[in-house]
This record gives C-alpha cells, structure tokens and sequence, in this order.
C-alpha cells in the first residue's frame, strides 16, 4: 500500500523513535522538559516540517507522509510526537492560505528550526471556534489585537503565532487570520499548564493586550479566518489521528509482551481467552483507526475534500485508543497502576486525544453535518 519512499521515512521514524523517544519518554514525562535535543536530531534527520513546499526549503510531502512519521513518533511519546509535530498547524494556514511573501517570511525559519503556534482556543471554548472573542481592531495600516487565548502548543518556545481574531460582527464570516512575532509588545505567554499527560508538550494562555502587528501580516482577506480554520483542521485532524494510532500501537506492543510473559494459573495470562481476546480487539480497532487515518490523508493529498474522512479518523483513532489504553491497564493489573511500568503514562496520554483538535462530540457533529452535504 505504501510506496517504496514512505517505507524508507516510516523505517527511519521507527529506527529514530526506538532509539531516542522509548529510552527518554518517561523522564521527559517526569521533568516535563521539552524534548530539545530530540527535536534538534530530528530536524537534522529531516522528519520535522515536511509539508513545507521545496521552494521555502521544506520536503514538499505530503499529510500521508506527515501521519506515517507522526505515528512512528507517537508510538515512542506522543508528548514528543506532539510536541514535534504541531508546527504543521501553523505552517499550513501560511501555505494554503499565505501571500508569497507571507510564506517566504515564516516558512524557512520553520525549515531552520524556529516553533510556531496555532492560536485559536480561546478560555470561553475551544470547539466554538465562530464564537471566539479576541478582537483586531484596524486602525491605519494596522490592526490592534485584544483578548487571550489558552492552551496553545508551544507558545512559550514560539517565534510567531497563527492567530485568530475577530475583525467583523459575531459569527463565522467575522474572524481574521495574523502572524504575530514573539516580542511584539503587547503580546505576553505564559508559563506552560500543568496538566494530565503529554506532559512534555507545552501548552500555555496568550495574552494580547493593545498589541500592534502591520496589516501586512494578516493572511487571507479580511472575514476568512473561519474558513482558513477548517481548511487547516482537515489537514491536521489525520495527523492528529495519528497520534492516536501511535499510541495505540504502543498499547498493543506493551500488552503483547506483557501477556505473553506474565503467568497466572500456571500459565501466560494470553492463554487466558479473556485475555486474548482484549488483545485481538485492540489489534483488529488499531488497524482500523490506522486505515482511515492513511484515508483521509491520501484524500487530501489527491486533492479531494476529506473533512468526512478526516472527522471519521480523528473520532475512529481517539475513541479505539482510549479504550485501548484502557484495556492495556487492565492486562497489567495492579502493574498497570503502577509508574513503575509504561502503560499508565499511555493511559494519561490518550485521554486529551478526545479533547483536542475537536473533541470526539464536535467529530460526531461534523460527520452529521456532512453526511447530509
Ligand atoms: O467550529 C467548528 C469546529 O470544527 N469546531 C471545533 C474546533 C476545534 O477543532 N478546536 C480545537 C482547537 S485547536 C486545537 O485543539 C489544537 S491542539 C492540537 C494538538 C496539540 C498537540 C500538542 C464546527 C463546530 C464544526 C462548526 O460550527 P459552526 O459554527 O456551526 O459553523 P458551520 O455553520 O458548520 O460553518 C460555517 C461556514 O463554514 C463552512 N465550513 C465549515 N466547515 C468547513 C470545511 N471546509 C470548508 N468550509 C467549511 N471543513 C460551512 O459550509 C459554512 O459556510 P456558509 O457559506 O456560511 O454556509
């Protein structure tokens, strides 16, 4: 299915993944450090940034590759993975939606290495996007922005941010789109959240307070915001569900060896049908999750609209892989409970996988809505 260069990608994020993600993932969970060293490696492997077209310095692949990678690296952390990959977010609205010099601008400075965040949760609600509150106001050749975001991936590390902003009256034809520079004044971030897993992935409040960017570095026209909002889910929602897959496959993976190891009535628990069948399911949902993840993004690297596929994968990979995670506590026992062993951390991470990037109820309406397109 997969051709003879998405092999050689996917092998070496395997190859990457066993040897510098497994051994760290759980102090890096521990510390909450962000994976700096791993980042850097992975940069010099070239497995970060690869939607960024040829001519700005990028691989120019696509989101099936983007998910293969994504996937590999998941399977090692997904707080890593996570961590790596958001950039992808803020690269698309530039690339789909940039002015060539927009994209000459921002673009490079990702290929070197810079961060960016995508910045569009606000703390009156992330699914809600046609609702949010922050406001740019024009004024000359420039727009004030006011209001505050909050869990944003990597603001604090960030160099730019995508922000969306409301320029117009309520609803979804009046959000506006802008890169705003680290340092702008005006522009504060603060110190990462704590939260429940993926704990190496920072997310942290932005607050804009009277902050002034040139009109220059609004992207798209004026009212497109929502627009380019959804257009950048439908490419991230598959690698998002490959985050899911990883995690997935990391469950399967620990689960197998522990079944197969641990003894109980005198023989391995996997010889328990119980048992054996926790395992076939979660291998059968893994496969499943991982065909519609490729499928959406095959679609939209055919240049097909994939917002139904991209949804059904998004929801199909965070509701298997919580169950998975799940059930890979429950084949641990008591051991599953325990730090002292890997899945609990699997189990903390693959919870937000129901939340972020739309939560599982906002993939449902989305399928609904466009069952009857
Ligand atoms: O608001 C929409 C939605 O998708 N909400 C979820 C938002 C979301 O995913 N938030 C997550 C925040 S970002 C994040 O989590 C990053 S963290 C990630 C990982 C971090 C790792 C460390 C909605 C609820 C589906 C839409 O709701 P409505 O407000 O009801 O809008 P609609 O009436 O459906 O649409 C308005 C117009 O837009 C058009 N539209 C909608 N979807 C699309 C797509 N492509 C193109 N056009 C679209 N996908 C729609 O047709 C409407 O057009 P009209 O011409 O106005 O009728």
């Amino acid at each position: 299915m997969l051709n003879e260069e998405e092999r050689q990608l996917q092998q070496l994020a395997r190859t990457f993944t066993q040897r510098e993600i497994v051994p760290q993932a759980a102090e890096l969970d521990r510390t909450k450090a962000f994976p700096q060293a791993i980042y850097d490696q992975a940069l010099a492997l070239g497995l970060l940034n690869l939607t960024v077209p040829e001519a700005y310095g990028g691989a120019g692949l696509g989101c099936l590759a983007l998910t293969l990678v994504t996937e590999e690296l998941c399977r090692g952390c997904v707080g890593v993975g996570a961590t790596l990959s958001i950039n992808s977010l803020a690269a698309d609205a530039i690339i789909y939606h940039g002015s060539e010099e927009q994209k000459r601008w921002v673009l490079p400075r990702l290929v070197a290495g810079e961060l960016a965040s995508y910045a569009a949760t606000e703390p009156g609600g992330g699914s809600d996007v046609a609702g949010l509150q922050t406001r740019a106001v024009r004024d000359g050749d420039d727009y004030v922005l006011s209001g505050s975001k909050t869990w944003i991936s990597n603001a604090n590390l960030a160099s730019f941010l995508v922000v969306f902003a409301r320029t117009g009256a309520g609803g979804s034809r009046g959000l506006s789109v802008f890169i705003v520079e680290r340092g702008t004044p005006g522009l504060r971030i603060g110190e990462p959240l704590d939260k429940l897993g993926q704990r190496c992935a920072p997310t942290c409040e932005v607050f804009f307070d009277g902050c002034r960017i040139p009109a220059s570095q609004r992207v798209g026209e004026e009212g497109q915001g929502f627009r380019i909002a959804m257009d950048a889910f439908d490419h991230s929602r598959p690698m998002v569900a490959a985050f899911g897959v990883g995690v997935h496959a990391r469950c399967l993976e620990e689960s197998l060896a522990y079944a197969q190891t641990r003894q109980t009535m005198g023989q391995p628990i996997i010889r328990h049908q119980l048992i054996a069948a926790k395992l076939a399911e979660m291998s059968t949902s893994l496969e499943a999750a991982r065909l519609l993840t490729y499928r959406a993004a095959w679609l939209i690297d055919h240049g097909q609209r994939n917002t139904l596929a991209a949804s059904q994968a998004k929801l199909f990979a965070a509701e298997s892989v919580m169950a998975a995670a799940t059930e890979a506590v429950q084949i641990f026992g008591g051991m599953g409970y325990s730090t002292e062993y890997p899945v609990e951390k699997l189990f903390r991470d693959a919870k937000v996988l129901q939340i972020y990037e739309g939560t599982s109820e906002i993939q449902k309406l989305v399928i609904a809505r466009e069952l009857q397109r």
